[in-house]
């Protein structure tokens, strides 16, 4: 986890964006409590189906649109909608439309598989 200067603001161009793979990234900023993760993604798959058990997440879409499954749930989300994936509860989707995705997901507590990316505050 990186130190940063400031502790209270972390500036675009400190971001540290890291590649998952062709067409999808993501920056993450994270406290003890909460963490915040920045995903840009072309239309197509997304993460995957996956699930965290301890960990709940809401995710607001910036930009873009998405198919996504939630549990037994199906749905479309586009730019405005916020989405609930409760903790241990299946979800994942595809990324629809033309435009480039941009989500805003926050977890609580932090998800420990991205703690090493973070920037901490
Ligand atoms: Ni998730």
């Amino acid at each position: 986890m990186e130190a940063i200067d400031m502790p209270f603001v972390v500036k675009r161009k400190d971001l540290q964006w890291k590649q998952i793979r062709e067409g999808l990234r993501r920056a993450v900023v994270t406290t003890d409590r909460t963490m915040v993760v920045i995903y840009e993604a072309q239309p197509g798959p997304g993460l995957g189906t996956h699930r965290h058990p301890d960990c709940e997440q809401i995710v607001y879409y910036a930009q873009g649109s998405a198919d996504l499954i939630v549990g037994e749930e199906a749905f479309s989300v586009e730019a405005g909608d916020f989405v609930f994936f409760p903790a241990g509860v299946e979800h994942g989707g595809q990324l629809t439309g033309e435009q480039m995705a941009i989500s805003i997901d926050i977890f609580s507590p932090p998800l420990e598989d991205y703690l090493e990316e973070a920037i901490r505050l």
